[in-house]
């Protein structure tokens, strides 16, 4: 399982970028991992609770709509995990196991912050606890992301955000 959803998310990721990756999309992954790698290898029982968030990364995250361009209901989550500390950045998480049965299947469009120092992405998952066979890893460079465009209308169950905070 673990090979599939990595080639299943390499393959995403260079559809994302035409196999691509821009030095904007790059300075959000640590060095020497690839887009795919990162939120793979990450163990969320690993993740580190912060009691005091640095103030570039307070209330950074992502938002989710109910409907496409960022419209109906509005949903943000920020991060509030060290994922990893790296030496030219820290990775800052939240693992959201289910959205919970209002958000369930109901997410058209979201959008991940970013800042000079600060880099959200986001994976997604169709079925609760990261499941359903696929996933998909979005990115702040993109903008709002009507979720139709990659399959993923009124699909998600499950997400992990990603918030690299260069130093
Ligand atoms: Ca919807």
């Amino acid at each position: 399982m673990k090979a599939k959803s990595l080639i299943s998310a390499a393959i995403v990721v260079a559809s994302l970028f035409g196999g691509q990756l821009s030095a904007a999309q790059l300075k959000t992954l640590p060095l020497n991992q690839s887009a795919g790698q990162i939120l793979l290898q990450l163990d969320p029982g690993l993740f580190q609770r912060v009691g005091v968030m640095p103030a570039a990364m307070v209330n950074k995250g992502c938002t989710f709509y109910e409907d496409n361009d960022g419209q109906g209901e509005a949903w943000h989550k920020a991060v509030g995990w060290l994922a990893q500390s790296y030496e030219n950045q820290d990775s800052y998480a939240e693992y959201v196991t289910s959205v919970g049965p209002w958000w369930n299947d109901k997410i058209s469009s979201l959008q991940c912050d970013e800042t000079d120092t600060v880099k959200c992405s986001i994976g997604i998952y169709r079925d609760d606890n990261k499941g359903g066979g696929d996933e998909a890893i979005l990115w702040s460079s993109q903008g709002m992301i009507n979720l139709d465009r990659y399959g993923w209308n009124d699909a998600i169950s499950s997400y992990m955000v990603f918030c690299n905070l260069l130093k």
